[in-house]
C-alpha cells in the first residue's frame, strides 16, 4: 500500500509539471488545479489514505505527499500567472482574459449637431464663419443696424444690459457690421452664436438662444440669389418633401424682407400641436440689407449690394426633432439628450 501510494506520487511528480506547462488557457490549468488537488483530486485522495497507512510509515509518506503537493500548487500558479501581463510600470499583474472595461463616449449636444448641420451647408456655398462677441455696444447692436435710439427694440424689456449703453447682444448680426468694416466685398459669412433677450421663459422661449445669421455683399446680388440660398438651405437641412415658402415681411434692416416656412416636419403640413395647426412653421427672417446699414460701414450702396438672414437654431432644431419644450436644451438631463445622434 505505502509503495503503491509513493509510486504513484511519483508519477504525479513526473507528469505533472509538463502537462501544467503545456496548458493553453486558464481553463486547462483550472481542470488540472481540480484533477490533481481538488476536493477529490489525486493527491487529495492520497492524503486521506494516509490514515489507513501503517503508523510508522506515516510521517515518511505524509513528507512527500506534501512536497508533491506543493511542487503541483507552485506549477499551477506560474501557470496561472501565464495569462497575466505585467502593467506598462512593470509591479502589477494583470489578467489579460477579463473582458475590456466599457468607456462611456460622450456626444454632441442636438443644438450642436443642428448647427454643424447648418454651418457644412453654407460653407457648401462659399460663406465661411465669423464670430465676435456677446457684450455689445449700442452703436454695433442697434445704430449700426439702422434702429435709432426711439426704436422700440432698444427698450430695455427686449434687450440685457450689463452695464448703461452695453447690451447684451440681441442678435449676431453686430458681429456681421464689424466684419464689413474690417474689409471690403464680397462678403460671404455666417456667425452662429448665442444672443439674449428679456423674454419670459416658456416651452417656446428662452432668454438665451442660438441664432445663425448670414450675409452676402457683393456686386449685383439680386433678391433670386437670396432666394436661391436659402432655398437650397431648406432642401439639404429639412426632409426632402419638405415644401418651402416665402412670405413679404419687415425687418429694420433689412428692404425688401422675407420670411421663409417650411411645410410642417412633423404633420407634413396636415396640422399638429407643432405648428399649432397651421401646416407650416416660421423658420428664418431675411433680406436685402438696407442701404442704410451700407452707410454705416462705407460701403458705397450704389455699388454693392446684399442679402442677409437669420434663424433661430433652438426652435429650428424642435421643429427637427419634434422637441416640444425648448428648456429641454438647457438642462442637460441625459435621459433627453441621449437620444440624438
Ligand atoms: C430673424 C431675422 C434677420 C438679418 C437678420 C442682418 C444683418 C446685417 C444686415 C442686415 Cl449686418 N440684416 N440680419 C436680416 C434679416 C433678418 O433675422 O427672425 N431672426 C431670428
Amino acid at each position: 500500500m505505502t509503495a503503491e501510494l509513493r509510486d504513484e506520487l511519483d508519477r504525479i511528480a513526473a507528469q505533472a509539471p509538463a502537462r501544467i506547462d503545456a496548458c493553453a488557457s486558464p481553463e486547462e490549468v483550472e481542470a488540472l488545479r481540480v484533477e490533481y488537488v481538488g476536493t477529490k483530486g489525486s493527491i487529495t485522495r492520497i492524503n486521506k489514505l494516509l490514515r489507513e497507512v501503517p503508523a510508522d510509515q506515516r510521517p515518511g509518506l505524509g513528507k512527500r505527499v506534501g512536497e508533491v503537493r506543493s511542487l503541483v500548487l507552485q506549477k499551477l500558479q506560474e501557470a496561472g500567472q501565464k495569462f497575466q501581463v505585467e502593467d506598462g510600470a512593470g509591479r502589477q499583474r494583470i489578467d489579460i482574459t477579463l473582458p475590456g472595461r466599457t468607456f462611456l463616449l460622450g456626444r454632441r449636444h442636438p443644438l450642436t449637431i443642428a448647427l454643424d448641420r447648418i454651418t457644412s451647408i453654407f460653407s457648401d456655398m462659399g460663406f465661411t464663419v465669423a464670430d465676435g462677441p456677446e457684450i455689445e455696444s449700442e452703436y454695433y447692436n442697434f445704430e449700426a443696424l439702422n434702429m435709432p435710439p426711439d426704436h422700440p427694440a432698444r427698450d430695455m424689456t427686449d434687450t440685457y444690459y450689463v452695464a448703461p449703453q452695453w447690451p447684451l447682444r440681441s442678435q449676431t448680426s453686430p458681429v456681421q457690421v464689424r466684419e464689413m468694416e474690417k474689409r471690403r466685398p464680397p462678403v460671404r459669412i455666417i456667425v452662429p452664436g448665442k444672443v439674449y433677450r428679456n423674454e419670459d421663459v416658456s416651452a417656446r422661449a428662452m432668454n438665451q438662444f442660438f441664432q445663425v445669421e448670414g450675409l452676402y455683399v457683393d456686386r449685383n446680388v439680386t433678391f433670386a440669389d437670396l432666394k436661391g440660398t436659402l432655398e437650397t438651405f431648406c432642401r439639404r437641412f429639412f426632409p426632402p418633401k419638405t415644401r418651402v415658402r416665402f412670405r413679404p415681411s419687415y425687418f429694420p434692416f433689412t428692404e425688401p424682407s422675407t420670411e421663409v416656412d417650411v411645410s410642417c416636419i412633423l404633420c407634413n403640413g396636415s396640422g399638429c400641436r407643432v405648428c399649432k395647426y397651421a401646416g407650416w412653421l416660421e423658420i428664418l427672417g431675411a433680406g436685402m440689407v438696407d442701404p442704410n446699414v451700407f452707410g454705416f460701414v462705407d460701403y458705397d450702396p450704389e455699388e454693392y449690394n446684399g442679402f442677409a438672414f437669420g434663424m433661430g437654431i433652438d426652435r429650428t432644431t424642435m421643429m427637427r426633432y419634434g422637441v416640444d419644450d425648448i428648456r429641454h436644451f438647457w438642462e442637460n438631463d441625459m435621459r433627453f439628450l441621449s437620444q440624438f445622434e
